[in-house]
Order: structure tokens, then sequence, then C-alpha cells
């Protein structure tokens, strides 16, 4: 690895990585064609990631921990298939990922489908190789339990902020008796486990009914700042924005994206689906909103393909992860470059 990155701080072998980490263009191989990666990019061994590359698409096809429908084990592949329609450059934000960093799909964790404490093992001791190795996780779920492992591996630093973008606020205590690792409890074992600062830490867009109240007062009790989505209707997405920002302020921050967040008019493919929710518009408005923070990894999680057999889920699914890699690749760029534009509040 010591070699690996070595490689990695020579300008020329840089640009030549850039080179070779683009996607198939659809301008030679058509968009229908060939093997489905995440945005057609190269296919990575993850042992190869660390000074190769800078950013890796990881699959996590996991729904062990889903408390009412599940499915989620078949989003990584049906995100990868819809993923084929992304091209090269944001027309929100003109980024062009590929241009700044070197991106690759490394395939899917090797998750153990009936058992949730060694699939978690599995996927922290991944997460914890790439982000060892310099290289940036964006994760395709799997149901929301992921995050859960993914920031014990990014977070053993130093406690990370956190943007959660969300219907559900996933800080329940435990399920059917004790069980404490299931879907809607990660950020509570986060937050327990001190890898998440709950003061750093945005929920937004959270709504619909509630098994109790105490669910929110917990949340609140320990610093998060929810900005439901009662009160993004009431101030506009150009506030929660702001209001974000304020919260994570520079350190290093981790966002998540639950795709309930937006509405099952968009979105229906997901367990837990809850009406009310953020256009497909006004999603791609809030995740644009986020550029120049310290982000140091992102998933998109429970996009749940037999729900919408349509597809349409996937896609929006897969647009938003291209917004979040958008997001990563820019951000990472300012770090490397020493051009920081951080965060400006
Ligand atoms: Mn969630």
């Amino acid at each position: 690895m010591a070699q690996n990155l070595q490689k990695k701080t020579d300008p020329a072998a840089r640009e030549q990585r850039l080179d070779v980490y683009q996607p198939l263009s659809g301008m030679v191989v058509p968009r229908f064609a060939g093997i489905s990666t995440f945005m057609r990019l190269p296919y990575l061994a993850p042992t190869q990631a660390p000074g190769e590359i800078d950013i890796a698409l990881v699959g996590i096809p996991f729904d062990g921990a889903t408390t009412n429908r599940p499915g989620t084990r078949l989003g990584p592949r049906q995100v990868r298939e819809a993923s084929s329609l992304m091209r090269l450059v944001n027309y929100g934000t003109l980024v062009a990922p590929y241009d700044l960093c070197a991106c690759a799909d490394v395939g899917d964790v090797p998750v153990n489908p009936i058992d949730v404490q060694d699939t978690l093992r599995r996927i922290e001791a991944e997460i914890a190789y790439l982000h060892q190795g310099g290289v940036m996780p964006l994760s395709i779920g799997g149901d929301h339990i992921i995050s859960y492992p993914i920031l014990r591996a990014l977070g053993g630093e130093k406690p990370l902020g956190l943007i959660h973008v969300d219907a559900h606020s996933d800080t329940g205590d435990t399920y059917f008796g004790g069980q404490k690792l299931t879907h809607g409890t990660p950020f509570r074992r986060a937050i327990e486990d001190g890898v998440l600062d709950p003061k750093r830490m945005v929920q937004i867009g959270i709504r619909g009914t509630m098994y109790s109240a105490d669910e929110r007062e917990w949340a609140l009790s320990q610093g998060i700042r929810i900005i439901d989505m009662e009160e993004v209707v009431e101030k506009g997405i150009p506030y929660a924005i702001s209001e974000a920002r304020r919260v994570v302020g520079n350190g290093p921050t981790y966002f998540t994206f639950d795709i309930d967040s937006i509405d099952p008019a968009f979105a229906p493919g997901t367990g837990t689906p809850e009406i009310g929710g953020f256009t497909s518009r006004e999603a791609l408005q809030l995740v644009r909103g986020f550029r120049h923070l310290n982000l140091i990894g992102a998933d998109m999680v429970e996009v749940s393909p037999p729900l919408d057999q349509s597809g349409g889920t996937a896609l929006v699914g897969a647009s938003i992860a291209f917004e979040l890699l958008c997001l990563l690749a820019e951000a990472r760029a300012e770090r490397t470059s020493g051009e920081s534009r951080l965060n400006v509040v």
C-alpha cells in the first residue's frame, strides 16, 4: 500500500488515473449496452483501491435489519442498472466529478444475509480498509443499518457530523423485545459508540407517524437539530440548507440520504414510505446546497426494487447518488489542492 500511496502524489500519474477511471463512453458503447456498474465506471477490486482511486462506489446489498417490508438487498443491482442513464456533468452545478477524482465501482460488500452482526463487521472492515487507504466511500444500500458500521469505520479518529435526509429519525432504541440493530436504530447506536457527534447532526424531512413521541424527544435531548418536514414547508429549502450548514460546520461530515425522504409519488419502491415528502426536484435542490463542506463519505439507502418494478425509484436513487458523488468529488478535490472554499456560515 505504501508504494501505491506514493504513486498518488505524483501529478503525472494522477492525470493518467483520471483518464483510466472514466465511465464507459455512451458515444462509443451505447448506454443500454455493456456490463452494469455504478455510473458505467470501471470495476476495481476493493483491495486494489488504495492509492489507485479517490472515491469508491460500494454496493451493500443487505436488508436483514429491515423491520417491515424488505427488498433493499436487491437495491445495488437495480441502481447500477438505472445509473447507466447518468452522464458526466451535473447540469445544476456544472461539477464534472470524473475530471476531479478517480472513481470506480468496487463491487458489493460480501454480506451475510442471515446474520446482522456478521454483516456489520464485514461492512465496517471494508469501509475501514478503504478509508485508511485514502479512498472515500459512496455506498449504495441496502437498508439504513448500513450507515452504522460505515460511521464506525469513518468516525474512529473523531466523532463525525452528519447530514441525514430521511422521513424517519432512525434514532429508536430497540425493536421486538430488545433487538438493537435495526434500520430504525443506526444513529442511536453510532451516538452511543461515540463515532457521531449529535451536536453536529442535522435531520431533514422527518415526518409521518411515530410509535411514540419519545423517539423525537431522545433525539432532541442529544442535541440533534431536527428540521422536520413541517419546518421545511414553513421556511423553505434554502433555509434548511443554511441551517444544516451551520449545524455541521467545517468538521468532518458524513451525508446519508434515505430514499423514503422523497414522496412515494416519486419513489414508491421503499419499505417504509411516508406521504408528504420531497419532490424529486426538491431533493436535487436540497442536495446541491451542500457543496464545499468537509465531506468524508456518503450513502444512498432503502431503494427496494420488488416494491417498484417500474424501476422508477432506482432511477431517483441513482440520480441522488450522482449528486452525492459530485459533492464528494468536489470536496475531495478542494482538500487535495489546498484550495478549500469550506463552508462559510
Ligand atoms: Mn432511514
